[in-house]
């Protein structure tokens, strides 16, 4: 507190401030209710058990062009390429029904490829690439269409658990008999050095930033067999960290390939060669997903082939994917709306909204090659501050003097009520798309309560009263504040704002917060990044302010839990240890700790009711984030594709790559393009050239 309280001229000037202050200020109210937008369509909620199961068929299929590299003997026979119980599609859960090969559907996206080393943390781009790689112990993406009463993540790599009496160990029995892409036998080794030697290695950040504390404090994870690992927890029965098992912090990478490269076991390499040892041009990459890359383009292209040991069938025993080919054309986020809108792509998440209106008028036309359609508000914008005043990303004396200011929640208080959130969202988009978003758990999901819910509305001579009376002055009258003389050399306060230059919505809304802070006399200055920058920056702790997206975490609750408060050194994306590697937490934020492990440590439905009450009045009390605007988003999908599930929307648990189930897609023989790039060709060996034909 004291190191806190000179930020603003000693304790006493403090509390007398936010006496003073809480008599200028609006009070604090509730936000009003978003305008109505009906999502198009609610999806047919269903079991689990509805949806897949494991079991053994009496025989199995493969695409005929697929027979000829087994009879020139390049590969086993489909039986021998599946694993003793494959997952099995239920039909009746396929919208379209059992499908039939062929074709390809043509991704565009705005990131690029680092590299194929995702759990050594590199990114291959987005946009689905690395959700259709890298299979993970369970899934949660098409969660949206599981009963709420039901709601478990799906098997998926673990294909079934059990928990001890005591509940606190998890007994889990992977698939057995799956393969890697190149034929190599998927097993316990793999899931034992993701854990050990990545999310458990400080010197390695997998990608989408797994930590050992994203399962729990304390949590161990030991291999019992080949194809059985046991968790062992602290708390009793926490089932969240099934979710952590999913997309993002549990996707194994093939051991025998990236161990070789691992510095524990490879003396001659660094962190960093590990990291990179398997750079973009290394194509045939082993997964476990769906489609394997063949051909890398920079800047062009990255064209995947269906994985010839794909561990998953339909009803009839054909092995999926029904889809021959998957590409990733290397472009922008917002060239993915117009390509799939125009039909020379095929599928885009429309989340930014400058678009939506065009989008909107061009797919409506009877002629319009693409299906759009809208779901849910879950897309949507904070602006994030850096609250770690202990070192995490070494800032300078100006840098420190901002980390003092964002941990002042009279500060807080004052960059919300100088936000005017509705012309933020006209400014993207005018009509009912938009909602204030004061930050939070969404409005219009699950765990939110309005009543809850803590708004600081626009009210710029109240946001200034509040500065003035707090001390943060104009010292030298040239129309910005400066930091209090101990603090900076007394200098005006100057803020950097991250923001991803990757969309066009990011930036936008960047401009909008610069040119409101303006008139409460704060100099915010754009520091604006590409998409795999900015994401370096944020992990690394060297920002003031951020503009970010959405996070599941603020839709689902139960995806991404840990995220929610900063229940480990890593695990909050705006609050991380110092370099002594503690949380200088200020007191509402252990409040908001301890109803984050309360929540995991509880599976009473009624009882997280109330803890996620309590949370959202913590959270939206003290200004945590400082909301911007939330609005829907819609999924674009070519029309001559089947099996694409009602009502998915383009984020929840995850984002629609995920939630459609892809491997399921198909497109009718009478349907079907000529768009393949390599037809009749499969992966080949692991770091060769490209595809492969049958001779
Ligand atoms: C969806 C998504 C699939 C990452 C990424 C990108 C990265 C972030 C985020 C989204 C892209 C698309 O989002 O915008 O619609 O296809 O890929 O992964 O924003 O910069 O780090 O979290 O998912
Ligand atoms: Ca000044």
């Amino acid at each position: 507190m004291r190191k806190h309280a000179i930020a603003l001229g000693g304790a006493g000037l403090l509390l007398g401030v936010s006496l003073i202050a809480a008599m200028a200020q609006s009070a604090p109210t509730t936000p009003p209710d978003p305008p109505q937008f009906a999502a198009q369509s609610a999806p047919i909620l269903v079991g689990i058990k509805d949806i897949l199961e494991f079991k053994a068929l009496p025989e199995y299929h493969e695409p005929e062009w697929v027979t000829k590299f087994v009879t020139a003997g390049k590969l086993p026979p489909v039986a021998e390429r599946l694993p003793k119980e494959p997952m099995v599609y239920k039909t009746a859960n396929m919208p379209d029904g059992i499908g039939v090969y062929g074709d390809v559907m043509r991704h565009v996206i705005g990131g690029r490829p680092e590299g194929w080393n995702y759990i050594g943390g590199q990114s291959q781009g987005w946009g689905g690439i690395d959700i259709g790689l890298s299979e993970c112990l369970t899934r949660t993406g098409p969660l949206f269409e599981v009963k709420a009463d039901e709601l478990e993540p799906l098997p998926n790599l673990a294909k079934s658990w059990e928990w001890s009496e005591d509940g606190h160990t998890l007994t889990m029995h992977l698939i057995e008999g799956a393969k890697w892409s190149d034929g190599v036998a998927f097993n316990a080794d793999d899931v034992m050095f993701y854990w050990n030697d990545n999310v458990n290695d400080p010197n390695v950040t997998p990608l989408n930033g797994a930590t050992p504390e994203t399962f729990g404090v304390g949590t161990t994870l030991e291999k019992v067999d080949d194809y059985t690992i046991k968790w062992t927890f602290k708390e009793v029965k926490p089932t969240q960290y099934l979710y952590a098992m999913a997309y993002g912090t549990f996707c194994p990478g093939p051991a025998h390939i990236l161990k070789p490269q691992h510095p524990k076991y490879n003396t001659a390499n660094t962190y960093d060669q590990y990291k990179n040892a398997f750079p973009p041009e290394f194509m045939n990459m082993p997964v476990m997903g769906a489609w394997v890359p063949v051909e890398y383009r920079p800047d062009d292209i990255i064209v995947m082939r269906r994985n010839p040991y794909y561990w998953k069938v339909d009803e009839n025993g054909n092995q999926l994917p029904y889809l021959d080919e998957l590409e990733y054309r290397l472009s922008t986020w917002a060239d993915r709306d117009v390509q799939a809108v125009a039909g020379s792509g095929d599928f885009s998440n429309l989340e930014q909204a400058e678009g939506y209106v065009e989008a909107l008028k061009r797919s409506a036309e009877p002629t319009a090659p693409a299906r759009l359609q809208f779901g849910a508000r879950t897309i949507g914008y904070v602006l994030q501050v850096n609250y770690s005043a202990n070192g995490w990303g070494e800032p300078d004396t100006r840098g420190q003097a901002v980390r003092e200011l964002n941990r002042n929640l009279d500060f807080r208080k004052a960059v919300s009520m100088a936000l005017d959130r509705q012309r933020l969202g006209d400014s993207l988009v005018r009509g009912p798309f938009t909602a204030i978003y004061p930050g939070g758990l969404y409005a219009g999901t699950s765990f939110y309560d309005k009543a809850s819910t803590v708004y600081y509305p626009y009210d710029i001579a109240a946001a200034n009263a509040l500065l003035d009376s707090a001390g943060l002055k104009d010292t030298d009258g040239d129309g910005i504040r400066n930091f209090p003389a101990d603090q900076a050399g007394g200098a005006n306060v100057e803020i950097t704002l991250l923001a991803n230059t990757d969309y066009g919505t990011d930036t936008n809304l960047a401009e909008g917060v610069i040119a409101q802070m303006a008139p409460l006399g704060l100099r915010v200055i754009a520091n604006f990044q590409t998409g795999t920058a900015r994401d370096d920056m944020a992990e690394s702790g060297k920002w003031d302010w951020a503009v970010a997206r959405q996070t599941a975490e603020i839709v689902t609750v139960v995806q991404s839990t840990s995220a929610l408060a900063p229940v480990g050194p890593r695990t909050n994306a705006f609050h991380r240890a110092g370099t002594d590697g503690t949380l200088d937490l200020l007191p509402f934020e252990q409040d908001l700790v301890n109803d984050v492990n309360s929540f995991i440590a509880t599976s009473d439905n009624a009882e997280r009711t109330e803890i996620m009450k309590r949370f959202q009045h913590t959270y939206t009390d003290n200004v945590y984030t400082i909301g911007l605007t939330q609005y829907p988003g819609a999924l674009i999908i070519n029309k001559r594709f089947s099996n694409i599930p009602v009502g998915a929307p383009i984020f929840q648990f995850n984002w629609a790559e995920d939630n459609i189930i892809r491997e399921r897609v198909y497109v009718a023989a009478d349907k079907q393009s000529t768009n393949e790039l390599f037809p009749d060709t499969l992966p080949g060996a692991p770091g060769s050239a490209g595809p492969i034909t049958a001779n």
